[in-house]
């Protein structure tokens, strides 16, 4: 399907010359196969970097060629339609193959920066990459005020901490020097801009039962160390973990109330619920401001944490609205989730996921099959925790997701390392990502909604073979799909 460039570009006034644009590749190629989900939540740190770039009075805009389910060709021709200054990525390790076909196939005049995660877990090989040819910055990190700095003028990009680029005679790697000024690599959050949402394609967006709903990031950073996380505190070394004030945060809410009629929040932060000093200081604040009586949120939790929790700050987290709280539950085995570094037990969840769901509050449960030495019995042990799960929230005011996935490994992550230091692997192979079509070509309506988080690299890890890995996550995503209607 062909989109024009007016609709496939959100926030640019395309009738003036255009500074930059943002590009959030596809996953896949969607002219091969089309995009079957019809959801997926915005590209919050693009909208971050545009918002703040508009209002220092550049023309930016943000193409989400994810959420729009474009081709490869596609996303490039609309980008040299536009010509703009600047195309700038966000390289996150499934989806840096196509970003460097994208970019490879743009029109020499227009200038390329990057960031992301893919970005900061391996500089050097996209600096070498001959598909980033024109890359005269990768930014590491937070992106904000570096690609302001790009955009006046990228000369002096010897002065931004954190940005490299290749030289252009030798051909070798240069970093960007200065004061590691706290300004470039951990921007004040909570003086930045709220997220204009022009810049995002489907956001606010209305939800099936008619109310309007919003993401936010209420966070920057996570503290643990979970060794399959792209966001691991060791696998981000550059990033101050900080919290918005809660305040802060209420104002966003209602600006989003009143402009756009959004009544339910969903805060994608790594991880929000973290500490429960913040907790605390946010409940205090969204119970002055009543803030239980006109919205619902959802967030981003910790099992640990809420176990230590006390009742009664359970019972001001479900007064105050908390409609859903996301959870890494990852597995039923004891053994694994310590080999992970999780910090929790299947007891623990268990407890938290009763607490939490007899007030009311619904838990999403994310799970990992395949795991690096996983055993057939620890597989089995995950299948039936999960089945745990949904019998403790039967007949409970709150319900029980389940959302699964099969393991694959992102470079700079603990378990990236501890894969490669078995000297078994490439990391070529553990990059080889490709998507595993588990909706019978669009027709089982119960793998469709989860479609693009059906990716591979196609190498046992565990004890159990990848079809029998895939067949339990059909499963549980089937079951699931009976239970709730989502997968
Ligand atoms: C919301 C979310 C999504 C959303 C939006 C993704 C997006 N592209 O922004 C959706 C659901 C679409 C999504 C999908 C995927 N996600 Co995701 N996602 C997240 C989550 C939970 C929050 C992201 C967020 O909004 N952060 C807050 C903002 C402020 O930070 P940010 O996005 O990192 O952006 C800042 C910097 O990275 C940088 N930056 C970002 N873009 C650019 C661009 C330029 C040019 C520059 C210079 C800088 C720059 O500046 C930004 C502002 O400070 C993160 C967890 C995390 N730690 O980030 C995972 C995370 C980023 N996702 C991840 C993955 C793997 C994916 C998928 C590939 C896999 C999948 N299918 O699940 C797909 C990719 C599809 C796609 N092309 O978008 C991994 C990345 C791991 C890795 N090493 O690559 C993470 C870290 C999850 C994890 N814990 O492992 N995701
Ligand atoms: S899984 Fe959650 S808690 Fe663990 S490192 Fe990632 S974001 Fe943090």
């Amino acid at each position: 399907m062909e989109i024009p460039a007016d609709r496939a570009i959100a926030g640019a006034d395309l009738a003036q010359p255009l500074d930059a644009l943002f590009v959030n590749a596809p996953l896949r190629d969607y002219s091969l196969r089309p995009r079957t989900s019809d959801f997926t939540l915005p590209v919050l740190g693009m909208g971050y970097i545009a918002t703040y770039a508009a209002s220092q009075g550049f023309n930016v805009g943000v193409i989400d060629a994810e959420a729009l389910g474009l081709g490869v060709d596609q996303t490039i021709g609309i980008i040299n339609e536009q010509s703009p200054r600047w195309a700038g990525f966000n390289l996150l390790a499934p989806t840096y193959e196509i970003s460097a076909r994208v970019a490879a196939g743009l029109d020499p005049g227009i200038q390329v920066m990057a960031g992301g995660h893919q970005a900061k877990a391996m500089p050097h090989d996209v600096l070498a990459d001959p598909r980033f040819a024109r890359l005269e910055a990768l930014v590491l990190g937070e992106g904000e005020t570096r690609v302001i700095e790009l955009l006046k003028d990228w000369r002096y990009r010897s002065g931004l901490p954190g940005v490299m680029w290749l030289d252009p005679v030798m051909k070798t790697p240069q970093t960007g020097g200065g004061a590691a000024d706290s300004r470039y690599l951990a921007p004040d959050i909570d003086g930045l801009p709220f997220v204009d949402r022009c810049f995002l394609a489907d956001d606010p967006y209305e939800a099936p039962d008619g109310r309007y709903e919003a993401s936010m990031v209420g966070a920057r950073g996570c503290p643990y160390d979970c060794s399959f996380c792209g966001a691991a505190v060791s696998a981000n070394p550059d990033i101050t973990i900080r919290t918005r004030d809660p305040e802060n945060i209420l104002v966003e809410m209602d600006e989003l109330h009143a402009r756009c009629g959004v009544t339910a929040f969903r805060f994608v932060d790594d991880l929000f619920l973290g500490y429960e000093r913040f907790i605390r200081k946010c409940m205090t604040a969204f119970s002055a401001h009543h803030t239980g009586s006109h919205y619902a949120w959802d967030a981003t939790g910790r099992i640990n944490i809420l176990h230590r929790a006390d009742d009664e700050l359970l019972d001001e987290l479900a007064a105050n609205g908390l409609r859903e709280v996301a959870l890494g539950i990852e597995s039923g085995s004891e053994r694994l989730l310590q080999y992970m570094g999780k910090r929790i037990t299947p007891d623990m969840t268990r407890a938290v996921v009763r607490r939490l769901v007899s007030r009311g509050i619904s838990v999403k449960g994310y799970f990992i099959l395949g795991f690096p030495t996983e055993t057939r019995a620890e597989l089995s042990a995950t299948v039936r925790h999960v089945y745990d799960l949904w019998r403790i929230a039967e007949s409970q005011p709150g319900s029980f997701r389940a959302s699964v996935f099969e393991f694959r490994p992102y470079p700079g992550t603990p378990e990236w390392q501890r894969l490669l230091a078995t000297g078994q692997y490439e990391p070529k192979q553990l990059l080889d990502y490709t998507a595993v079509d588990l909706t019978d070509g669009g027709l089982d309506q119960a793998m469709r909604g989860r479609d693009e988080f059906n990716f591979s690299v196609n190498i046992q890890f565990g004890e159990a073979s990848i079809s029998e890995v895939r067949e339990r996550l059909v499963e549980l995503s089937r079951e699931q799909y009976q239970r709730s209607g989502t997968a």
